[in-house]
């Protein structure tokens, strides 16, 4: 309400974000809908304070209640995950693997991370990161199937003795194979981080393995599938106290000082609600309907005739490979799945045949759609439109000569725009939606 009156042109964004979010199906892996209470932690009057250092420590007074806030978080995170100890102040999913490579390397050091092409993420060494600018990167790759090649990693990793080495992707289905990184790791005398970002809630909820037994150090943001707040964590296990037993003093150290100032309270107090959340047993199912949801999506799209990179998915992500309808379609259809309000995003596919800024495949993910209560009818409904969607656009490809990609993108828009189809698919999507509330949205 004060909100309202204070400021209502940005009071009318909100308004409009809110109907978007409600209105449409989000299929964007990395996003979801937090919880009501996580959101209410958010706007809290935690915003207010500074807090550089850490429980006990600060370099500000009037933190007493910050500091229970922030144990409170660490303690979750640590019980949760089983881990000795939890890092909970990083901005987001960047700064905390930026802290993990200054805890454990040295500018110039090798680094070892999945390509990102291949599904890896920019932090794990993409040559315009920073990590792939400060550090020396030897990127491994996916074979043509899909599936992380294994033995190339452990063939790099011997020719090129990196210090610290990644699992973790961005978009990648199946299940990741941490034991194989350890052995590997152990074998080469590196680091072994797992980035489970996207996977983090699997972990939790018992429907992907955990990283735990296997890595020195894990990072996590905080508001993908474990549908907290935006913001991240590092966990540090005992394999990382034991193969380095001041590993968790450098990580803190990593971070504050080292990268970061005052952490943001407010998102500690709502990671803290989150992790509390994660903790129950209806989280678990969520967790795997989350997963069940991904393969009934994947076994839909597949009837509907669609080609998925690895033929299927263990997690919460399928990754259609557009090729067959021509290279470099992924913008199309991720506009017109927009057009009807099906949020998804372009992406790559191993062995991208033209670019990431014209990649050939689209990526897609359950969580969001399974927190507002869509199960395995609503996700076969949603392989019918986008076959649908892609039929009215089929006549629109990425033309080869690059002056001439800009023109068929502009005729593309203008076609989405009066296509009546499309228009009357939006309505039935709206429909489907109305059924299942978006929690602090209704
Ligand atoms: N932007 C995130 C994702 O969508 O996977 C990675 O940082």
């Amino acid at each position: 309400m004060a909100l309202a009156a204070s400021d209502p042109e940005l009071y009318a964004m909100l308004e409009r974000e809110r109907a978007r979010q409600r209105d449409g199906v989000e299929l964007i892996p990395s996003e979801n809908y937090v919880s009501a209470a996580v959101l209410e932690a958010m706007g809290t009057v935690f915003t207010n304070k500074y807090s550089e250092g850490y429980p006990g420590r600060r370099y500000y007074g009037g933190n007493e209640v910050i500091d229970e806030v922030e144990r409170l978080a660490q303690a979750r995170a640590r019980a949760l995950f089983g881990v000795p100890h939890a890092n909970v102040q990083p901005y987001s999913g960047s700064p905390a693997n930026l802290a993990v490579y200054l805890a454990t390397c040295q500018p110039g050091d090798v680094i070892m991370g999945q390509n990102l092409p291949d599904g890896g993420h920019l932090t794990h060494g993409w040559k315009v990161s920073a990590t792939g600018i400060y550090y020396k990167s030897v990127p491994y790759h996916v074979r043509p199937d899909g599936y992380i090649d294994v033995d190339e990693v452990r063939a790099l990793a011997r020719a090129h003795r990196p210090r610290l080495i990644w699992c973790g992707a961005t978009a990648y289905v199946r299940e990741f194979p941490f034991a194989h990184f350890a052995e590997i790791a152990d074998e080469v005398g590196a680091y072994f981080a797992a980035d489970i970002a996207h996977i983090a809630g699997l972990v939790v909820g018992g429907a992907h393995a955990s990283p735990v037994p296997h890595a020195h150090v894990v990072t996590t943001t905080t508001h993908k599938t474990l549908r907290g707040p935006r913001g991240a964590m590092i966990l540090v296990t005992e394999r990382g106290l034991a193969r380095d037993p001041e590993l968790a003093e450098k990580v803190d150290r990593a971070i504050f000082p080292g990268l970061q100032g005052g952490p943001h309270d407010h998102t500690t107090a709502a990671i803290a609600v989150a992790l509390g959340e994660a903790a129950r047993p209806e989280f678990a199912t969520y967790a795997r309907q989350v997963v069940a949801n991904a393969k009934a999506l994947g076994a839909a799209l597949v009837e509907q005739g669609f080609t998925l990179v690895t033929g299927g998915t263990d997690n919460h992500m399928l990754l259609v490979d557009l090729t067959p309808g021509g290279p470099g379609r992924g913008t199309f259809v991720q506009e017109a799945l927009d057009a009807v309000g099906i949020t998804v995003n372009k992406n790559t596919i191993p062995g991208e045949p033209v670019s990431a800024f014209y990649p050939s495949g689209v990526r897609l993910g359950t969580p969001a759609a399974t927190t507002r209560g869509m199960r395995e009818s609503e996700m076969r409904q949603l392989a019918a439109w986008m076959r649908r969607v892609h039929d009215e656009i089929t006549p629109y490809r990425l033309p080869e000569e690059r002056e001439a990609r800009n023109q068929v993108l502009r005729e593309f828009r203008e076609a989405i725009r009066q296509n009546r189809a499309l228009e009357m698919m939006r309505a039935e999507v709206r429909e489907l939606c109305r059924r299942f509330p978006v929690p602090g949205i209704g």
